[in-house]
């Protein structure tokens, strides 16, 4: 635990920035019903198929007052892509460079969001239609202190009602209603969708749109099934109101990761009808949708701040009012105004308010265009590098240099409290 102070030290100077936001408390004491929306991406929102919207609900969303919709908010996963948008959401941290944190660490200690929302008479739970030991979340959720998992043996799963990786979103969400009308409230539940997870099989029947028509059978089908969870989604929202449960809750929607991948950019540089995909092109289809919805909030709006996975946790501990012990987490409250100003994602990549870095090539953000590598900057860089460490090769300097080397440093911060199961030697209720 010797690299504790410097990494508190690091996150106090960089990250701990936050005054706090205007909207603190204001889902105090609210149920916390949290999608984690299988594979869906920002790219989808308010556009079209064939004619058609592909997610009208949730495109209404976006236009709802009681809902913020963030339009730059980007997903951060590695090799454990559900697992580790998982991670990212209860702990804070980035997962790892190679495999699956809930894998590799799995067993670790941590203090994440349901233990904290527990010791805050929260009850949580997580409901999921796949095997418990998928991606190892038996185990990962011990770590987490999680109350229950809801996982397929929960659901009467027939030939009827399952397509592709399993039990089809609709029923899923109609048959988890009567675990969550049976839960102590207040309590904090995540609902994991499946239907719309490669390849993106739906049948006929349950088609409401076309697929698009492309060289990628993979983007083609991407639409329907999308459609369909966003129905599930609308579904939901119903089933909540008549249960009684709309009112009481917050509702957060979180798309979890890409779904097509740079192999079809073929296909996707047609329907977005450009040219080709740049790298900085592949940068923002990393976006994925963040929504907050609180019911007879009246303020809602479309949020444009760079934001990611990795600030969901401190964001969702302030509008609950809950404050925490543990400040080793690396994101910031997507609604406070003193943020640190980027979202890096786990290759090194970064994305500020201001550039986006990828490849080793910085980019106005705005504009999509590289920047020209500032020869003063550079000269002064490597005079600065130099003095640190004589041996050192200095990297050309540009305008993405400072944050980029943040990044690094956040990353492998992050990288010291897994693999070295930091959180064992903090006792974060100690008077
Ligand atoms: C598996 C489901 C999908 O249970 O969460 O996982 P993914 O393949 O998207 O990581």
């Amino acid at each position: 635990g010797n690299e504790l102070p410097e990494i508190e030290s690091y996150i106090d100077e960089h990250v701990q920035i936050s005054e706090g936001s205007e909207l603190e408390g204001v889902a105090e004491d609210k149920n916390v019903i949290f999608i984690t929306a299988e594979s869906i991406q920002s790219f989808l929102i308010n556009e079209e198929v064939n004619g058609q919207e592909t997610t009208p609900f949730m495109n209404s969303l976006t236009k709802d007052e009681d809902t913020y919709y963030f339009e730059n908010f980007y997903e951060q996963t590695g090799q454990g892509n559900t697992s580790d948008s998982e991670f990212l959401v209860a702990n804070s941290l980035y997962p790892l460079s190679r495999g699956a944190v809930a894998f590799t660490h799995g067993g670790n200690e941590f203090q994440a969001l349901p233990e904290i929302l527990g010791e805050e008479g929260y009850y949580s739970s997580v409901f999921h239609a796949n095997n418990k030991s998928f991606w190892n979340r038996d185990e990962l959720y011990n770590s987490l202190e999680l109350d229950h998992f809801y996982d397929e043996e929960s659901y009467e799963v027939t030939e009827e009602n399952a397509e592709g990786w399993g039990l089809l979103d609709k029923p899923f969400f109609e048959q988890s209603m009567k675990y969550l009308q049976s839960q102590e409230e207040p309590f904090y539940s995540n609902f994991i969708t499946l239907t719309h997870h490669f390849p993106f099989d739906l049948s006929e029947e349950e088609s409401t749109i076309e697929p698009y028509d492309s060289n990628s059978n993979t983007l083609n089908q991407y639409f329907p099934t999308a459609r369909y969870t966003d129905e599930a989604i609308e579904e939901f929202f119903d089933h909540l109101k008549e249960a009684d449960l709309y009112e009481d809750s917050m509702i957060v929607i979180m798309g979890d990761h890409i779904g097509i991948s740079a192999n079809h950019n073929r296909a996707m540089a047609q329907y977005l009808d450009k040219d080709e995909i740049t790298p900085f092109d592949q940068v923002q289809l990393q976006r994925v949708p963040f929504f907050v919805h609180i019911p007879g909030h009246g303020e809602g709006e479309v949020r444009s701040e760079v934001t990611g996975q990795i600030d969901v946790k401190p964001t969702l501990l302030n509008l609950l009012g809950v404050e925490s012990e543990n400040n080793f987490h690396f994101g910031n409250d997507v609604f406070a105004e003193d943020r640190k100003g980027y979202i890096a994602l786990r290759n090194g990549d970064f994305i500020s308010d201001d550039y986006v870095s990828t490849s080793g090539v910085c980019y106005d953000r705005e504009t999509g265009e590289p920047i020209e590598v500032d020869e003063d900057e550079q000269a002064q860089t490597e005079t600065e590098t130099e003095t640190e460490n004589s041996t050192a090769e200095s990297e050309p300097a540009n305008a993405c240099t400072e944050i980029g080397q943040l990044v690094e440093k956040e990353l492998g911060y992050s990288d010291d409290l897994i693999y070295g199961d930091l959180f064992r030697f903090m006792d974060f209720n100690e008077d």
